[in-house]
């Protein structure tokens, strides 16, 4: 199959796109490099040394003897030549990876939002109206997130996408109908992501476009099969306040014996999936895809739920890490409860990778492996959800 993965030079993508060559596939990877222009912006280096585009492709075709083709384009804002690329390579599916992912970056200036705003909804509207201009059948599988369904306690299962609701519509008694579940974002980043649901909706039902959503959790760990055959494909390891997520945070602090910076109570039930199983569920998906006509194909993609301040004494028990219980800089709820449905990853045949010893333990000596590359004054969380909230912390 031919397969585009936009974002394919990302943490999630950049393993994906190795998975999926790996199986036979002809992959072409499309990326503006934004990310490691944001490192740039942030003066913060992935922990792990990550080589250039152009070496990680090199690199692969020398140790598997498969070829990797590479677009550098802004799928936001090079509207005519994404067009020209999907008539020119004509895949099968793509993966949409290639948005601003972080929910802090979204949330530290008024710049941040609009920037995370007009690149995430202009790369998803640009590639829904492109493949509709190329007049082919193409899968499009989009990374989203748990996130939409927002992060209070929903006294219930959440479902995968969709909820069954019913009306007391008066005189015609009661009405049932299945409605997307009620977005519910945390984070300007996360509302893009609930605004893509909107976009999906809309083009599976006017075009017939097959559309598959992903609604993922936090990805934790960093090295696949494929990532560890060479150094020079290493994938990437954030640990800073805006782009590092919880645990891998917590993993990379305790090697370095930096205290666990819990937010707040750490009461907050999150759901996680590990890299491994990313790319594993993205390979389900392109293998599975809806019909066309079909409204689009939501999966839960997480495997476990876990709170932060458990997730914190667990790691504390096993390295001996202290655990700093810090101002909450987020606008969120200081506890909830989290039960997610994942029948349907389960049902195509996941395997579950979950947060056991000898995991967390290959993710702590890649920690300890690089921790002089690790710039401990880019630890703290410095992105505050409001205004009051920056205020109460000068
Ligand atoms: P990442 O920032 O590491 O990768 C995103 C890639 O997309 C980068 O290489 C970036 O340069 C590229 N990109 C961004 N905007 C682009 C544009 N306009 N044109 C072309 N390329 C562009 O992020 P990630 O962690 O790999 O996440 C990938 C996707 O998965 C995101 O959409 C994210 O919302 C979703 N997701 C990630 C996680 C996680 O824990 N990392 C969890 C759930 C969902
Ligand atoms: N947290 C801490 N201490 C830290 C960092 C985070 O307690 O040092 C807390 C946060 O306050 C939050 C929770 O841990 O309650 C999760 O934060 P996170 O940064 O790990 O994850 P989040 O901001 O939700 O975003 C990440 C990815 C995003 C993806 C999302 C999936 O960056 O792309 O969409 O996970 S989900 O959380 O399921 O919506």
């Amino acid at each position: 199959m031919k397969i585009l993965v936009l974002g394919g030079d990302g943490f999630c993508g950049w393993p994906t796109a190795l998975h999926l060559s790996e199986l036979g596939h002809d992959v072409c990877i499309l990326d503006n490099l934004s990310r490691r222009k944001i490192d740039v912006e942030l003066e913060v280096q992935s922990l792990t040394p990550i080589a250039s585009l152009t070496d990680r492709v090199e690199a692969w075709e020398r140790v598997s003897g498969n070829r990797i083709s590479v677009k550098i384009l802004d799928a936001a804002k090079d509207y005519d030549a994404l067009v020209s690329h999907l008539k020119a390579f004509e895949p099968d599916s793509v993966v949409h990876f290639a948005e601003q992912r972080a929910a802090p970056y979204s949330m530290k200036s008024a710049a941040h939002k609009r920037y995370t705003v007009d690149n995430n909804l202009n790369a998803t509207h640009n590639l829904l109206a492109a493949i509709v201009e190329t007049g082919r059948d193409i899968h499009v599988v989009h990374l989203g997130t748990m996130g939409v369904y927002g992060y209070g306690t929903a006294g219930m299962q959440i479902p995968e996408g969709y909820l069954t609701v019913q009306v007391d519509a008066g005189e015609n008694g009661m009405v049932e109908q299945e409605i997307l579940y009620p977005a519910n974002p945390g984070s300007i980043y996360h509302m893009t992501k609930t605004q893509d649901a909107l976009f999906f909706h809309y083009y599976a039902k006017n075009d017939a476009m097959r559309i598959t959503d992903l609604h993922q959790g936090i990805v934790w760990g960093t090295q696949t099969p494929e990532t560890k055959k060479d150094e020079a494909l290493f994938n990437r390891f954030d640990y800073d306040g805006d782009y590092g997520t919880v645990l891998n945070r917590f993993l990379m602090q305790a090697a370095i014996g930096y205290p666990l910076t819990v937010h707040g109570t750490g009461g907050q039930t999150r759901a996680f999936i590990h890299i491994q199983d990313t790319v594993r569920c993205v390979e389900l998906a392109i293998a599975n895809p809806p019909e066309r006509g079909d409204r689009v194909k939501i999966l839960n993609q997480m495997t476990e739920t876990l709170r932060v301040r458990d997730l914190a004494q667990m790691i504390a028990d096993k390295t001996g890490c202290e655990i700093d219980q810090v101002q909450n800089p987020r606008n969120e709820a200081a506890e909830n409860e989290l039960n997610v449905a994942n029948d349907q990853f389960l049902a195509l045949g996941l395997n579950p990778t979950t947060l056991d010893e000898g995991l967390m333990e290959e993710v702590t000596e890649i920690a300890r492996r690089f921790a002089d590359r690790c710039d401990k004054r880019r630890i703290p969380c410095g992105s505050y959800w409001t205004g009051e909230q920056r205020s109460d912390r000068l």
